[in-house]
């Protein structure tokens, strides 16, 4: 078998699906074999940052690993952002990226697409990926694939793997799966009892979940967990969209997500007023626990995240979390085992969209799909960065895909036409018009690929993120692009709605006709902003400013 061939059905049996990818010349002849073996269906798209995100997405959506195929240098650098965005949000993602041959990289000549040195793909790569392995060596490689793929999966993050351009038809060996990696079930069980025994002493312990609960597949043991503890159960803001299915959270008292200053009152006490929180795979960002109003102390708190667990002040470090899970569920029968007080339900989410001639405000957005969610059932929905995200906090329990923590724009439309392809449902994308203006064309694509999701920009005409944060900002003025019009020369439908009973129109029309993407543009007016923003803004600016007369006390 070649060493292109043995990739590929590597690649298959740790959980890829598909292959996002744009070839070049350094990566044409494993191109050439995925195209000619169909192992994986390839997916190209227009820009390889949409790439990567697509393949975020998707990994995210089935639950096995990303792959993005790409040229060296032009196409692996483009790619950066995307792959940055996966490590971040502990996204399991493989990066092939294609590399000179042996006798080129040293023929003395400076390459195309090559930067300062010819390693220089390797050394940016090995900031944004928790392993790397270049297959120069069939004889080595098939352990090195087994090695950095298992890193993959049990680090759930990017990985890079580089194809040089004369290996890729290399006789090599199959590649093994590696059993897991080994750890000491001995310190899992004392994690445990330590755990148990704290949560037994306390008096408002509270469960806040992650990210990472979805990444390693336990959804459906946290929730049982969840139930047996009976103890309030919080979300964090990149958490949003766990534990979606009716089925999971029944018996489960979640209360909704942690936005600090930004959100419910007695929603946000839960956490603050805790004397035990509980964080399962939580990534301790400013974006999920930087709006508290007091500054968190983890000290009290019992966290496992990244593969190691806290409890105080001390560490258990080679922890997986689906086994700490595990070891917890055999020491909790069901019932109550810790005496919380039944916490207060969240306020419900917003509902009941007007249908009538009032102008849109950005708060519409979430009322509507509510409204829809709660007519049809939850609906897989992949938020942008900006206003959008702020919208998607709003909604009611739904699968929910966002760059709630890394943040950054662009990831919308592409990762929407990734999940799609993932789980072969159609998808919602919340996304602002700055950055639909990234990576919006990306939907010209659709037709192509079959795909047909419905677009939602929430168009402001601004950064008005940015003008939430700094008001005097002149630059965050983007103009009109009427997006709705660009629609229908994609291959797309386009509907441009200004009032509440015309989007509430458009909506009908965009979920009733299948077969081409839709995209509603919403026209809000400059400096409107979601209620989440709001109340997210004005809690930044007033930490700001209790911070700042903080120093100057002090000075
Ligand atoms: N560039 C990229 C790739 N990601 C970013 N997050 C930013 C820049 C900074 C940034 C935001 S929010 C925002 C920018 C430029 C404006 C978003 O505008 P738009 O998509 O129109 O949405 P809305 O009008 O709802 O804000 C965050 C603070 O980092």
């Amino acid at each position: 078998m070649t060493l292109g061939l043995s990739l590929l059905r590597a690649l298959k049996n740790h959980g890829a699906r598909e292959i996002f990818g744009i070839p070049g010349d350094f990566i044409l002849p494993l191109f050439a074999q995925i195209e000619e073996s169909g192992i994986l269906p390839l997916v190209t798209l227009s820009h390889e940052p949409g790439l990567g995100f697509a393949a975020d997405a998707a990994a995210r959506m089935h639950g096995g690993i990303g792959v993005v195929a790409v040229t060296y240098g032009a196409g692996a650098l483009n790619t950066v952002n995307a792959v940055a965005s996966a490590y971040a949000e502990r996204s399991p993602l493989v990066v092939l990226a294609g590399c000179p041959g042996a006798v080129e990289a040293h023929a003395g000549l400076l390459l195309h697409h090559q930067v300062r040195h010819v390693d220089s793909q390797w050394r940016i790569y090995q900031e944004i990926t928790c392993d790397q392995v270049r297959l120069s060596d069939p004889a080595t490689a098939p352990a090195d694939i087994a090695r950095v793929l298992r890193s993959c999966r049990e680090y759930s993050q990017p990985v890079l793997i580089e194809v040089p351009r004369d290996m890729a038809l290399a006789p090599m060996a199959e590649v093994p799966v590696l059993p897991p990696s080994a750890y000491s079930n001995e310190a899992v069980q004392e994690c445990a009892d330590e755990w148990l025994a704290r949560l037994r002493a306390a008096r408002r312990p509270v469960l806040v979940l992650d990210v990472e609960v979805r990444r390693f597949g336990i959804e459906d043991k946290v929730a049982e967990l969840a139930r047996r503890l009976q103890i309030p159960v919080l979300t964090t803001f990149m958490g949003r969209g766990l534990l979606a299915d009716d089925a999971l959270r029944r018996g489960v008292q979640l209360r909704g997500t942690y936005l600090g200053v930004a959100g419910d009152a007695a929603t946000t006490a839960l956490l603050d007023d805790s004397d035990l929180p509980v964080m399962l795979g939580a990534i301790l960002s400013d974006v999920n626990f930087g709006v508290s109003a007091q500054r968190m102390d983890f000290r009290r708190a019992l966290i496992a995240a990244h593969r190691e667990v806290r409890v105080g002040h001390h560490l258990y470090p080679n922890i997986p979390l689906a086994a700490l899970v595990e070891a917890l569920l055999e020491r909790v029968p069901p019932g109550r085992v810790v005496a919380a007080e039944p916490a207060p339900a969240a306020p419900p989410p917003p509902t009941g969209l007007l249908a009538d001639d009032a102008p849109l405000c950005a708060g519409d957005l979430s009322r509507a799909l509510n409204d829809r969610i709660r007519a049809h059932g939850p609906m897989p929905i992949v938020s942008d960065m900006g206003d959008c995200l702020f919208a998607a906090m709003e909604l009611l329990p739904t699968l929910l895909v966002a760059p709630g923590y890394y943040a950054t724009m662009g990831f919308g439309v592409p990762a929407g036409m990734g999940a799609q392809v993932a789980l072969g449902e159609r998808t919602v994308v919340l996304v602002g018009d700055g950055a639909f203006q990234m990576t919006g064309w990306e939907l010209g694509n659709c037709p192509r690929l079959g795909l047909d999701p419905i677009v939602i920009v929430l168009n402001n005409q601004t950064w008005e993120m940015i003008r939430a944060f700094q008001t005097e900002s002149r630059c965050a003025a983007l103009g009109d692009w009427h997006l709705a019009q660009a629609a229908d020369a994609l291959g797309g439908r386009g509907h441009r709605v200004h009032t509440r009973a015309e989007f509430q129109a458009a909506l009908d029309a965009a979920f009733a006709e299948r077969g081409r993407f839709q995209l509603i543009e919403m026209m809000i007016p400059p400096g409107d902003s979601t209620p989440t923003l709001k109340r997210f803004s004005a809690g930044i600016h007033a930490l700001r400013a209790r911070a700042a007369s903080a120093a100057h006390a002090r000075a």
